[in-house]
């Protein structure tokens, strides 16, 4: 087979790029390891920044999530027994986000690649990239017991953290930072009304919790819990219990409790890969970094990456100007270290840490004090939660 870009993974990295270039004219083949059930089977992230909502629309495939997604113009901090509103929409001239699931992102972005004809191949195996050095790159697969081959001018691997495209790139070339916090998140889905409005990030001396949606009628709640939990040690009693006691009576005493139709934990760590281009692959998303969920920046960030990586190719393809290919890892670099720092500023000042000395607990308590005592720190939270400009 031929095609200009290769793309690996079919998550929402390999599918957003993938739709993007096509509306430009732009060919692309897309390897997936799992069935698409699969990957529409895992349960993620919730909240999309307003670039991301942007990139969506220009894909031609944002109008189920503007007619289905919830605006948000505000988030709720608890702690003491209180809700504390932090205002997206004031300090960042009206932007805001969209409450919308990463399962329907990968839907949309799957049926608009069929209305395309877009070339989405699964259960694929083996996957190897070749002469990524050079101007004539290929990658080898196996399909249904076939050996198969993609000749293409450039590879993208969004094949997130577990993926071969950053496996591809020689050791002494990659340089790989990683920070892993002493917890994890226990997540819950409820077919159960959401516990407020808007989302409500608590902390509180028995650890973090959050109360997120999907829907009006589908609310997806976290704890924080130790790394040595399992998602057995979890009964649903046991969570909603614990949950109630980590938030304001106000909202524990109006909580809506229900059967958890997914359950799992994640553990929380950050890490990025530099550079993330390599001769003609270039990484995008989970394949070059992932974020504590804490600030909502895993997906968004990925979202951003897609956005260098297609201004990129379209001035490459359309205008033969390689600017934007020669400064794609730089420019998404500087925007993924800016969503490490604010997820692990969000992390740190959230979450109760185990071997924290007493002092180390007071300033996490007052960098809680600061932020919800100023203004300015509020208006940076907002600035860093709707998204960095691209
Ligand atoms: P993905 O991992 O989503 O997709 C990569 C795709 O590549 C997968 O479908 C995989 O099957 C495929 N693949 C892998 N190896 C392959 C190979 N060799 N050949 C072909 N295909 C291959 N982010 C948030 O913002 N908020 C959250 O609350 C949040 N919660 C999360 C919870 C969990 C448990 C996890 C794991 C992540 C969470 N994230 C969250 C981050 C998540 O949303 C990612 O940022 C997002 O999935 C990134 O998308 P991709 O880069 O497409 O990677
Ligand atoms: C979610 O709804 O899954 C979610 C929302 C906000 C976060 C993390 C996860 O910061």
């Amino acid at each position: 087979m031929k095609t200009q870009v290769a793309i690996i993974g079919g998550g929402p990295s390999g599918l957003l790029l993938s739709q993007l270039l096509h509306v430009r004219g732009i060919d692309t083949i897309v390897l997936e390891k799992h069935t698409r059930d699969y990957v529409l089977g895992r349960i993620r992230a919730g909240v999309l920044e307003h670039g991301f909502a942007n990139l969506m629309r220009e894909a031609q495939c944002g109008d189920r999530m503007d007619a289905e997604g919830e605006i948000h113009e505000g988030f709720f901090i608890a702690r003491d027994n209180r809700k504390h509103r932090i205002d997206l929409s004031g300090p960042t001239n009206g932007n805001s986000v969209v409450v919308y699931g990463q399962t329907e992102v990968t839907r949309d972005l799957y049926e608009a690649r069929d209305k395309m004809n877009g070339i989405v191949l699964h259960d694929v195996q083996t996957v190897e990239l070749h002469d990524l050095t050079t101007t004539t790159p290929h990658v080898t697969f196996r399909q249904n017991g076939e050996n198969l081959r993609i000749d293409c001018d450039f590879v993208v691997g969004a094949d997130g953290f577990h993926g071969v495209s950053r496996k591809s790139i020689p050791e002494d070339v990659l340089t790989e930072y990683e920070k892993v916090f002493p917890f994890g998140w226990l997540g819950v889905l409820s077919h159960t009304k959401p516990a407020s409005p808007e989302l409500i990030y608590a902390s509180s001396d028995r650890g973090f919790a959050l109360c997120s949606m999907r829907s009006q009628i589908l609310s997806r709640f976290y704890i924080q819990v130790p790394l040595t939990d399992s998602v057995d040690d979890w009964s649903d009693k046991a969570f909603w219990s614990e949950l109630k006691r980590r938030l304001p009576d106000e909202v524990s005493e109006t909580l809506v409790t229900g059967a958890s139709i997914e359950k799992s934990i994640a553990p929380l760590r950050g890490y990025v890969a530099e550079p993330m281009r390599y001769g003609n692959l270039f990484l995008a998303g989970d394949a070059a970094h992932i974020f504590p969920p804490t600030g909502a920046r895993g997906l968004n960030s990925a979202a951003s990456d897609i956005h260098y990586l297609y201004q990129g190719l379209v001035d490459h393809y359309l205008s033969g100007d390689d600017g934007g290919l020669e400064t794609y890892s730089e420019r998404a670099l500087a925007r993924v270290w800016k969503a490490q720092r604010f997820s692990w500023m969000m992390t740190s000042m959230l979450h109760s840490f185990p071997d924290d000395t007493p002092y180390d607990r007071r300033l996490r308590e007052v960098e809680l004090d600061y932020l919800l005592s100023s203004a300015n720190a509020r208006a940076a939270l907002a600035e860093n939660y709707v998204g960095l400009p691209y």
